[in-house]
């Protein structure tokens, strides 16, 4: 797999993530759309697999895009946090199936502390 598409790969699965995360599940967690439980189920459900799949666009020797190189030099802590972000984004999708939106929420709060704690680190400011 060249560079490019690796990147490519990449940044889309993190276009559908922000999609479902920041503006589908993000506007109800922020109180700006009503709560739909049935919708808010169904898009955890779609994050839960979603963020499964970027990870994968990493390999070995496609540096660039909005990465920074300390993803592949840092490999194994990288790694640990696209780990926790997945095992956050489950716990978040164990939340939405609850239909409490309470717990929702307070899930949705620490999935994005886990994209947040990554960011941080590996992608260019
Ligand atoms: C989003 C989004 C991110 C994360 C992050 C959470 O909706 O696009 O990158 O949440 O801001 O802190």
């Amino acid at each position: 797999e060249s560079p490019e598409d690796a990147i490519e790969y990449r940044q889309a699965a993190f276009k559908l993530v922000g999609n479902v995360f920041g503006s589908r599940l993000g506007d109800v967690a922020r109180g700006d759309v009503e709560y739909d439980a049935e919708a808010v189920k169904q898009n955890a459900a779609t994050l839960k697999v979603l963020m499964n799949l970027p990870w994968d666009g990493f390999g070995e020797g496609t540096q660039g895009g909005n990465a920074e190189d300390k993803v592949w030099s840092n490999k194994a802590d990288f790694d640990e946090k696209a780990e926790a972000s997945i095992k956050a984004v489950a716990a978040l999708d164990e939340a939405a199936q609850s239909g409490d939106l309470n717990k929702f929420k307070a899930a949705f709060a620490d999935a994005g502390k886990s994209c947040k704690t990554c960011h941080d680190s590996y992608r260019k400011k």
